[in-house]
Order: C-alpha cells, then structure tokens, then sequence
C-alpha cells in the first residue's frame, strides 16, 4: 500500500506551520488521520502535535554556539539540513512504517533550499524509496502578491522548486483572510493568472523598461505552458481548505481505491427492490464507513448515482429516460473520446463558440434533472461524453451553491470549483474511467485540460444566473432544468 506525504515549503514566514497544524485540524473533522513532521532546526514555535522533530537529531542554536564551526542563522540552518541528509536513517526510525500514512513534512523557510541545495531532492528521493507518493505544497504569503513584479519573483520562486524536486506540486496563497476586500478583488487575477494580460496592464509597476523584454519573455513562458497557479487558503474557511486539500489528494492518488465503489449485482435478480432505500442506504453505509464527507456518486449493480443535497430536491424518478445531445456533427473535433465542443464563453480555452444557439452546457443544465439519477445511461456518442461530465460537475456546483447567501461569494466559490486541478480521464481519481479514453498524447491532455476547465468555469458562471434571484440576490432553491414534456427516448432539446 502506499504511503502520502505533503512537503510544505515556502519562502520564511510564508504560514506553513499554520498549514500543517490548520490541515491536521480539517483532517480530524474528517475522519481521517494525518500527523506532522517538523524539519525546522530553527523551529520555536508551532500549534500541532509532532511525530517526529528534527531538533531531536540537531538544533541549529547548538551548530551557532560551536566555536569549531562559527555559524551565522542562515549558514548554521544549511548545516543542519545537511546533517540530516547524511541521518535519513533518524528519519526512517521516527516515522516507522505503518500503512496508508499520510504525513506532512513542516520545513524551514530558507529559500536556498529549493533554488539550488541538493537536500530536499535527496529527501523526496530517500521518501519515495519508502514508497511515499509525495506533493510539494508550494506557499507563498498573499499579502506579497497583489503586485505585478512581486508576483512574478513568487511564481519563480515557486517554479524553481518544481524544477528541482520534480514532484507533483500545489501551489498556495497563503492569508487570504488578512487581505481587504478590495485587494480580495485584486488577488483573484493573480490565481489563474493570463501572464500577457498582466503584463500589458501593469507595465508602467514594472521598474525598469530595460527589463521589459526580459520579463515579457518569462511572462510569455509561464503563460504558454500554464506552469504556474495558486489556490487560495484562508485558514477560517472549512470549504477552502478542503478544496486545498483535494487538489493535493487528487495529485498524489490519495483515496482511488475509495472513489466509486461497486457492490455486487443485487438488482437483477430482485425486480421488486425498492431502490430509494437501497440507494439511501448504501450511500449511509458507505460514507460512515470511509469517512467520507460527501458522497457524490455511488454505483450500484450497473446504476450510477450521484447523491445530491436535499434542499435542491433533485430527485427524479427512477424510471426517467436519459436525454442525449443532439450536438453532434460529422466535423466535430475530438480530446480522447470526448466531443471538443464550442462553447458560449469568454473563458479562454479552445472552445470559444462565438455566436451558436444552444451548446452542451445549455443542454447539460436543461436536462440535469432528468439525467442526474439515471439507470443505464447510455452513451450514444462522443457528445454524451461531454454532456455526462458537464452533468456531474453541476452537482459538484449546487452543494457549493447551495451554502452561498449571495451571488458574488457563489461566483467565488465557482470560481475557484472552476480552477481546481480535478483530474482527467485516464488517471487515478476520474470516476468514469471505464467510459473514458485517456489523452493519447502530451498535446491532448494540455486541449483535454484545457477544454474541461473552460467548460467547468462557464457551467459555473451560467449556474449563478440560474440559482441567484436577481431581486433578492439569495438562492432561489429552484433546480436548474426541468425535464422537457416529451416522450420518452427523445433527444433534442427544443
Ligand atoms: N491571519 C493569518 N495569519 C497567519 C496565517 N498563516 C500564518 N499566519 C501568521 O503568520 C506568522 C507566520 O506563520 P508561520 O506558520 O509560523 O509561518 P512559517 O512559514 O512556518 O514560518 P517559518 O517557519 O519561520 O519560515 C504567524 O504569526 C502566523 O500566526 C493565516 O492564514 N492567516
Ligand atoms: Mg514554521
């Protein structure tokens, strides 16, 4: 079984401690365990339990005192990880071995440590070697960010540890809840950040037009290749620091063998099951015992469900027919097995579709009630695919909604559901993979990311206009789309 590490790094004063010891707490409300690992030699202060603490191999005030090795902070701190490297074996003893652990590592702030020091490469080495799936948890502090070139000195920061520890990496921003709302507003841009647009906009913040070049080639690099985004963490908000740790869990296939479960064929050879119970009952079952917080989709016998809040009053009945898109056409360009279709949006991805009628999101939204608790949904082609995904990622978008009290925080919340790293078809935790093609290439899964993040950003968008009544500015508790009065197996949409 493997075992899940986060390497929590970040220039001095960035929050990991808080992060360690605020994640430690989400993870206790989830049911799930996670324990901490301090490798600050420096470290005075930090608010969680340890497993194991380094100044129990060496302190760096003991490496300072030394009159043979006269040691400044900084010097003395890059002396003590470099102990450390060569007594990984202390490392190995603390943590043990025990199954499925998943443990933060809390390191130390000097920046030296992920530019060009060999010691932390060395310790994901030594990590993986103990079969630890390992994602580097990149933060940097907000409050430095709402500025064009200080921005750009922190993607690089966060860019050079990449580079160097070539691990999966989530990248922070850290403090959100000290920023004023208008430098809230500000920040936003910087998350997902259009590298070009920021430069033009800003271009006079930028000191030296003896630079400009310079940075519009670094600007253009990170754009071109989307290397760099930030997810916000504010530690006071439960739901953000759960879509944080999501991101993380997604990226080192933490959970896949939890995701969608399939019991055995109860269905068919017991006609009269009644299947409100067995559905309501499964899902109980099923999250008490994995501690799960959600749980959105289930599989029983051959049927996929997707569990939705009640408040929303989704429910259809069992025996609703599934709509098909109608969007099909011979030209259609294809991502795996996925139909590349044009989209309503101003989202930038390769599906803008300037000036059509009705697309995929369109018919998503209108036959998300008829389709969200199907039996047997039958694919009829690559469309489906697309309208299935949209579909499934609306319910990801109503439990978020349905907790938002105006539409601005519901277009934060979409915002940043939108932005979140999910993962694709053909990896670990996509819960249709058996439906599914992977990319067959390095290009198809950048259109394949792509296309699914244009398609969740607008879906998100198009939601708060349905869910948010325009007088009131509250949800309006009303279920996007209404099944179409027409025979059953019928396809199109009026
Ligand atoms: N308001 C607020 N304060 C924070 C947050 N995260 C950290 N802080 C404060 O920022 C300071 C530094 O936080 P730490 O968690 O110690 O930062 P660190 O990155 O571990 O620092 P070093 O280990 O010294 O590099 C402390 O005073 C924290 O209370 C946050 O999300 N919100
Ligand atoms: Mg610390």
């Amino acid at each position: 079984m493997p075992r899940y590490a986060q390497l929590v790094m970040g220039p001095a004063g960035s929050g990991k401690s808080t992060y360690c010891s605020t994640m430690v707490q989400h993870a206790e409300s989830l049911n799930r365990s996670v324990q901490v690992v301090n490798l600050d030699p420096a470290a005075e202060y930090f608010n969680y339990p340890v497993m194991a603490d380094i100044r129990e191999l060496i302190q760096v005030d003991d490496v300072m005192e030394d009159d043979t090795l006269r040691f400044g902070p900084n010097g003395g701190l890059v002396f003590c990880m470099e102990y450390f490297a060569n007594n990984f074996d202390w490392l190995g003893e603390s943590l043990g071995h025990v199954e499925d652990d998943y443990i933060l590592f809390d390191c130390p702030g000097q920046i030296e440590l992920y530019t060009h020091l060999p010691v932390m490469r060395q310790l994901v080495e030594q990590l993986q070697q103990w079969e630890f799936r390992v994602c580097g948890v990149f933060l940097v502090d907000s409050q430095f960010m709402v500025e064009s070139f200080k921005f750009i000195s922190g993607v690089m920061a966060a860019l050079s540890a990449m580079v160097i520890l070539e691990i999966p990496q989530v990248n922070i921003m850290t403090k959100m809840d000290l920023l004023s709302p208008k430098a809230k507003k500000e920040i936003e841009k910087y998350l997902d950040p259009d590298m070009y647009s920021m430069m033009e906009d800003n271009s006079e913040s930028f000191r030296s037009k003896k630079f400009k070049k310079l940075n519009k080639a670094i600007c253009g690099l990170i754009d071109d290749y989307s290397m760099v985004r930030f997810l916000p963490f504010d530690r006071t908000d439960e739901e953000g620091v759960n879509i944080v740790l999501q991101n993380i869990d997604f990226s080192i296939q933490y959970g896949e063998d939890l995701e969608v479960k399939e019991p055995k064929e109860v269905d068919e050879e017991q006609p009269n099951l009644n299947y409100d119970d067995i559905f309501q009952d499964k899902v109980a079952t099923s999250c008490k015992a994995e501690g799960w917080d959600k749980r959105k989709k289930l599989r029983i016998g051959g049927c996929l469900y997707i569990f939705l809040p009640s408040s929303w009053d989704l429910y259809v009945s069992f025996n609703m027919p599934a709509y098909h898109s109608s969007l099909m056409v011979p030209e259609t360009r294809m991502v795996g097995n996925i139909a590349l279709l044009p989209v309503k949006t101003q989202f930038k991805g390769p599906a803008r579709g300037d000036g059509i009628d009705l697309d995929i999101i369109d018919e998503a939204i209108y036959y998300f009630k008829a389709n969200v608790f199907f039996k047997n949904y039958e694919i009829k082609n690559e469309a489906d695919r697309t309208l299935i995904y949209v579909t499934l990622y609306i319910s990801e978008c109503l439990k978020k909604l349905q907790k938002c009290s105006s539409r601005s925080q519901g277009e934060k919340e979409m915002y940043t559901l939108g932005i979140t790293n999910f993962p694709i078809p053909g990896e670990p935790g996509f819960p249709l993979n058996a439906m599914y093609a992977k990319p067959a290439n390095k290009q198809e899964d950048e259109a394949m990311r792509a296309y699914l993040q244009q398609l969740r950003q607008e879906t998100g968008l198009r939601l708060c206009d349905r869910v948010f009544d325009p007088q009131t500015d509250k949800p309006s508790k009303k279920p996007p789309g209404t099944p179409p009065p027409r025979s059953a197996g019928s396809t199109a949409p009026p």
